[in-house]
């Protein structure tokens, strides 16, 4: 790595010195892989990595698969029906590349479960057994992750120490006792740079067995993550150098086409934040405080309760939030670190989501 460094560093005070750009891609780079432009030889910092080797060059590669058809569905994130099968639940889920549409006029290759980003939403009581069969129609092997469900180890997803990669044909089938309540989520485990940053993610919600007396007139699952969509291409957006996003999505949609909710002023409002990218997003409401309710699914009691306007929403994470609606008017919520506010670097975009309050 060392090796690598030093020259590219050297590459780079050459390229800088003759000033000729057409020489600039960084070292080893096997030039086929990402289209970058002209600044693509000041892009290269030092500690970076480099696709020197065949795996970090695969990293670079244009998600693709042949015959990639448009979504049929709008939105992502919707509740999965199931049946009932001796008293367990049974859900089916299906990986499969479609064309998904995050914001009018830009199109990106996703990988998907049901062809949605986020995947179909899994939603189920404390104590259900679950079973879910899961066919994998992508053209790489794949693995499921129960994130922050306390499941049997085998049961974990993990390609190598818990199960075999499933591979494109076949199905695996995972079963579990749902515990506990709370806010979760279930992601790809294989190659997860590349298959979580290209859309294979999905919301699992566990309700409690006691229904709570007195509900949120509003609950929504807001899934963060980001893209890298260049040249009508689409990359895994990752923290590597030249593989940074440009795009930034709420439910798999950028602003403006992200969903608008509408509460009734003096409702309270419950959105279950879950980070899924590989970025970090203080997300910032306007107009009123909210209460940290659960983090990582998990309750935190009334008294210990933060009243927040930012929170911080890192890569796993998730923060149920609280807030009552207390004056009319259209509330934004978006990420502090304003690039993500943008589309390709146009502002306003990105992580923007509008709460409208109506009389
Ligand atoms: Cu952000």
């Amino acid at each position: 790595m060392r090796k690598i460094l030093i020259f590219a560093l050297t590459g780079l005070t050459l390229i800088l010195a003759a000033c000729t750009p057409a020489s600039g891609t960084p070292t080893g780079n096997d030039g086929g892989s990402v289209p970058m432009g002209d600044h693509a030889s000041i892009t290269a910092t030092p500690g970076s990595m480099m696709a020197e080797d065949p795996e970090t060059a695969h990293m670079m590669e244009p998600i693709t698969a042949p015959d990639v058809g448009p979504a049929t569905e709008a939105e992502g994130g919707q509740p999965l029906a199931f049946r009932e099968e001796n008293g367990v639940k049974v859900f089916e889920l299906t990986t499969q590349t479609v064309q998904w549409p995050i914001l009018d006029g830009v199109t990106v290759t996703a990988f998907t479960y049901n062809g949605t980003v986020p995947g179909s939403m899994i939603r189920v009581t404390e104590g259900d057994q679950v079973r879910i069969v899961v066919r994998n129609e992508l053209p790489d092997p794949t693995t499921v992750h129960w994130h922050g469900i306390e499941v049997p180890n085998a049961m974990d997803g993990v390609p190598g120490v818990t199960q075999d990669p499933i591979q494109p044909g076949e199905t695996f089938t995972y079963e579990f006792t749902a515990r506990p309540a709370g806010t979760f989520m279930y992601h790809s485990h294989f190659e997860g740079d590349i298959q979580v940053s290209a859309g294979l993610y999905a919301p699992f919600i566990i309700d409690p067995k006691k229904s709570q007396p007195d509900p949120p007139a509003v609950d929504k699952t807001l899934m963060i993550s980001e893209w890298l969509h260049r040249d009508g291409q689409t990359f895994a957006a990752m923290p590597m150098s030249g593989m940074e996003p440009n795009f930034f999505t709420i439910n798999g949609k950028a602003f403006p086409a992200t969903e608008e909710i509408t509460v009734k002023k003096g409702e309270r409002v419950h959105l279950r934040l879950i980070g899924i990218g590989q970025f970090i997003h203080p997300m910032h409401l306007h107009g009123f405080p909210f209460e940290i309710a659960a983090t990582d699914g998990r309750p935190v009691p009334k008294g210990a309760r933060l009243l927040k306007d930012t929170v911080s929403v890192a890569p796993g994470e998730r923060y149920d939030i609280e807030f009552v609606a207390a004056e009319p008017g259209r509330w934004m919520l978006h990420c502090h670190i304003l690039h993500h506010t943008t589309n390709d670097n146009v502002e306003p975009g990105g992580l923007m989501l509008m709460i409208n309050v109506v009389e």
